[in-house]
């Protein structure tokens, strides 16, 4: 993946954005972590008060909480200003795939919610097309079933398995992660609509027409892309 200083400059110009007293989605995986620091900092220094955050996973929750962040729980907030979270990938339309992490389910809950997306990534993450796999999450029992759709649908589905753990991921929702490489997608929509509509899928990684903007850290400056 790209350099932390690219991430960096992502997500810290990304936690400019957020005025005092909103409810900012606060995104998984490092470098939406920069941006959780960024807005530990500006309210520990004042320079911004009144703000809550939503997590999206346990990871995030927790790195929010040691920042001091106040949190609120996903089910008594209804509505989000802002949400700043990472991707796996973006498209030049701004579509996305999501889920390196695995917490892709309850980000997309947050991301989608939020009246403002901003995608914060390293250049390594942009490609002119989507071409990498995409994550589903997928209740357990169901994995063979969704396996053998995405083997209908074109994909090749794996089973993600987790490094100091024997087995394999298991995600925040007790569920299970297939990374299915379908190749480049080229009509996101109807692969999202398809995985969406098998039963047995929790949730998918593509994350189509969500984003408003990505902040593209590069060596001197933010490359902004509004979609
Ligand atoms: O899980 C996710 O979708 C994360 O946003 C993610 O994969 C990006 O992680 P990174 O910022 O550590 O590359």
């Amino acid at each position: 993946g790209g350099s932390d200083d690219q991430k960096r400059r992502a997500a810290e110009r990304a936690a400019d954005l957020v005025s005092a007293g909103e409810t900012v989605g606060l995104g998984t995986g490092s470098t939406a972590a920069f941006a959780v620091r960024a807005l530990g900092r500006k309210l520990e220094s004042g320079e911004l008060d009144g703000v809550r955050g939503v997590a999206t996973s346990f990871a995030s929750r927790q790195l929010a909480r040691d920042s001091e962040i106040p949190l609120l729980d996903l089910d008594e907030v209804e509505t989000i200003d802002i949400a700043i979270d990472g991707a796996d990938r973006v498209d030049s339309d701004g579509n996305l795939i999501k889920g390196g992490g695995a917490a892709h389910a309850r980000e997309k809950v947050v991301d989608a919610a939020a009246d403002r997306f901003v995608v914060v990534a390293d250049p390594s993450k942009v490609a002119e097309t989507l071409d990498r796999a995409v994550p589903l999450e997928v209740l357990p029992a169901a994995r063979t079933l969704v396996s053998g759709r995405v083997a209908d649908l074109g994909g090749d589905p794996v089973l993600r398995t987790a490094e100091r753990k024997d087995g394999p991921v298991v995600t925040d929702n007790g569920n299970l992660v297939l990374d299915c490489d379908f190749g480049a997608v080229e009509d996101p929509e109807s692969l999202a609509d398809d995985l969406s509509a098998t039963p047995g899928v929790v949730e998918h990684g593509l994350f189509v027409g969500l984003a408003d903007e990505a902040y593209v850290g590069t060596e001197d400056g933010v490359d902004v892309r509004t979609y």
